[in-house]
């Protein structure tokens, strides 16, 4: 039989704070490594799942593997994303507060797929009422019809969420989910009309294009070639059945016939309207070369153009035009999409009498942004996560008399977002202005109100001096995560980086209202966040190809630097390694001491301190709380596995489900 010892070698530990060195990335990353090499894609570090995206299918998440997780304690057996949800839920239930879970991660690194499977674990295992039956389907077929209209594939990752989302699933007193609603932010609607090279458009207008049956396109006056739209480039991904599901989905939710044909025709109105051409005329004005273009758009879209025809030669200059045009396209969609989350929001509307709303609580799921302020964006969430880690562990010290130190991010927000003083503010306040040079006054301004501040760096030194290695229209922010470089007119970062970066061209209005519109809706997820009980789901992405099995260190080492994993551990380590309530530590270690075996008849604290006497604990290694065992080093409770494996022959029928995982 494999030893304890030899098992944490190969499959590492469960649970990072068990890792010996815990201060050291190396030993994190191998911890890691050795895990995906086992299929072991799940570790926590305390409650929060870390997850490894496999980039391929596992056998873990079938009906059977659900029931093992229901009502278990968490750390009984191997870390699950099943494990997060049923505790999440068994603490509604118990605690009758709202729960969240957020789950962060970079583009293709599984958030998506984590939030389905959370889904999916309520909609099999929670009770249903009679009433609602169908709400779980219609929860798990908003996914197809959202994802059709708001995912694309980006080099990243094939079926990438161009917006940010929220879903709120509400349960009734007896623990059945009543209800669901969407919230999304920011749909990145330039897709509409633009796509980076291996790059598509939305999903959704390939799979009308191969899917489609032949009436339907041909009352949109659409042909199956891709190519022939301006808007579209042809990358064929399974459309085809795609196609299927999403109709099939849009009947689930409740969508009628005209509706989805009213859909379609703004896809194919859409198409059109990018196809209609623009000549330029003498003096600069433009016209429409193709009119029969303009017909086309106005029978599929059935909707009234005023201006048509030669009215239609407008004042605006060729270029002018052709964004105008583009405008209209990703307004139009931008709409169709927001009605369409409106849409399934009526259909997962709460649907039971008012007497039992009151009785409601919610488990939302908070999926990271993409694109849009990422570093912002993140740096609020280990915010949010260090103020109610901090809360939850002082509690939870307090009552062992214990300080704690902590890391605090706070001081970055407040650089990024305090009113008057801060860079989009700053921002703003530039972009307001008149004039055509704003980069280097921008960085001026900036340099005047936060100069001195400790995260904010430029080309000049306090002493008035330069940094030479820096340019003049650079600045850095230390994020928590690490130093990230800004170019105040570059255009790859503001790609990244919408918010942060100005840039001085038509995009500028664009780029600012993102930003302050970002802050506020940020803001009110926040508040709405602060208000429950989080859970946290970080995901790594292995490797940039989509390979199973590949492990790029590099890759991954930049995520667990970025992510604040590190800091997450040494949050957690800052105490205790280990705590576990009085019972679950009697149960499991009881075998080890003959005055607690087999069973132990006083009360529990007495007998947590008579085993842990026994096992030759000292006064440093461990504290006991009101209702748990708090262990200072993974070695101590190392040294007593090992001591219960070695017993393990005598007691193996007590021992059946217990320690797998480490
Ligand atoms: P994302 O949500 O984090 O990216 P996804 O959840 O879409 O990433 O994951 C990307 C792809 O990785 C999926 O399409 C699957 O092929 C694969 N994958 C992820 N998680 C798993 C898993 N647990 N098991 C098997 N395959 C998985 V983005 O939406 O771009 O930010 O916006």
């Amino acid at each position: 039989m494999e030893s304890a010892l030899t098992a944490r070698d190969r499959v590492g530990v469960q649970d990072f704070v068990l890792l010996e060195n815990y201060n050291s990335e190396v030993a994190f990353i191998d911890n890691l490594r050795r895990r995906f090499r086992e299929n072991l894609i799940y570790t926590y570090i305390g409650s929060v799942l870390v997850s490894v995206n496999p980039y391929k299918d596992l056998e873990i998440y079938s009906k059977a593997q659900m029931e093992r997780y229901r009502g278990v304690s968490f750390y009984e057996i191997s870390p699950h994303i099943y494990a997060l949800s049923d505790n999440t839920y068994r603490a509604m239930r118990t605690e009758r507060k709202d729960q969240c879970i957020l789950i962060s991660g970079e583009s293709g690194a599984g958030k998506t797929e984590a939030s389905k499977k959370i889904l999916l674990y309520y909609t099999v295992t929670c009770p249903t009422g009679d009433h609602m039956a169908a709400l779980g389907e219609r929860l798990l077929q908003s996914n197809p019809v959202l994802e059709a209209f708001g995912n694309a594939k980006t080099l990243r990752n094939d079926n990438s969420s161009r917006f940010g989302k929220y879903m709120d699933v509400q349960f009734d007193f007896k623990g059945v989910p009543v209800g669901g609603h969407i919230l999304n932010y920011l749909l990145e609607k330039s897709r509409v009309v633009h796509q980076n090279h291996g790059e598509r458009n939305f999903h959704i207008f390939y799979q009308l294009l191969e899917g489609g049956d032949d009436d339907l396109l041909k009352s949109l006056e659409l042909e199956r070639n891709p190519q022939n739209y301006n808007y579209l480039v042809k990358v064929s991904i399974n459309d085809k059945n795609s196609w299927k599901t999403v109709m099939n989905a849009l009947l689930v939710i409740g969508f009628v016939e005209e509706e989805v044909q009213n859909l379609m025709n703004i896809i194919g109105g859409i198409l059109h309207l990018g196809n209609t051409q623009f000549g330029e005329g003498e003096e600069g004005e433009t016209y429409v070369t193709n009119e029969d273009q303009i017909l086309t758009l106005e029978k599929v879209s059935r909707a009234k153009l005023t201006a048509k025809g030669e009215e239609m030669i407008s004042p605006l200059n060729f270029e002018q035009t052709l964004s105008a045009r583009d405008a209209l396209a990703k307004s139009v969609y931008r709409r169709t999409f927001n009605w369409l989350v409106e849409k399934i929001n009526q259909s997962l509307a709460q649907k039971v009498m008012q007497k039992f709303k009151d009785s409601t609580e919610k488990i939302s799921l908070s999926l990271g942004f993409e694109q849009f302020c990422i570093n912002y964006c993140n740096e609020k969430l280990q915010q949010l996560f260090i103020e109610l880690t901090l809360q939850y562990e002082q509690e939870e010290y307090e009552t062992e008399g214990i300080t704690v130190q902590y890391f605090d991010n706070k001081i970055i927000c407040e650089l990024i977002e305090e009113k008057h003083k801060g860079i989009i503010s700053i921002m703003n306040e530039e972009c307001l202005r008149p004039g055509e040079t704003c980069d280097a006054s921008f960085l001026e301004k900036m340099e005047d109100s936060i100069g001195g501040h400790p995260h904010f760096v430029t080309h000049k030194l306090a002493n008035g001096k330069t940094r030479r290695v820096m340019s003049r229209e650079e600045f850095r922010l230390l994020h928590y995560a690490g130093e990230v470089s800004y170019n105040v007119n570059g255009e790859t970062i503001l790609k990244q980086n919408e918010g942060l970066c100005p840039k001085r061209s038509h995009d500028h209005v664009f780029v600012i209202q993102a930003s302050t519109q970002f802050k506020n809706s940020l803001m009110k997820l926040m508040e709405i966040l602060m208000s429950k009980e989080p859970s946290y789901v970080r995901c790594i992405k292995p490797n940039d190809s989509k390979q199973p099995g590949k492990f790029d260190e590099v890759l991954v080492r930049h995520q667990v630097k970025y992510l604040g994993l590190m800091e997450n551990l040494r949050v957690r380590r800052a105490g205790f390694a280990y705590r576990r309530r009085f019972e679950a530590f009697l149960q499991r270690y009881k075998p080890l001491c003959p005055e607690t075996w087999p069973n132990w008849n006083g009360c529990l604290s007495d007998g947590v301190s008579t085993l842990v006497e026994h096992l030759g604990y000292t006064p440093e290694e461990y504290k006991l709380g009101r209702s748990k065992i708090f262990i200072r080093f993974p070695k101590t409770l190392f040294t007593t596995e090992d001591a219960l494996e070695a017993k393990k022959p005598e007691i193996a029928l007590i021992l059946q489900k217990s320690w797998r995982g480490y």
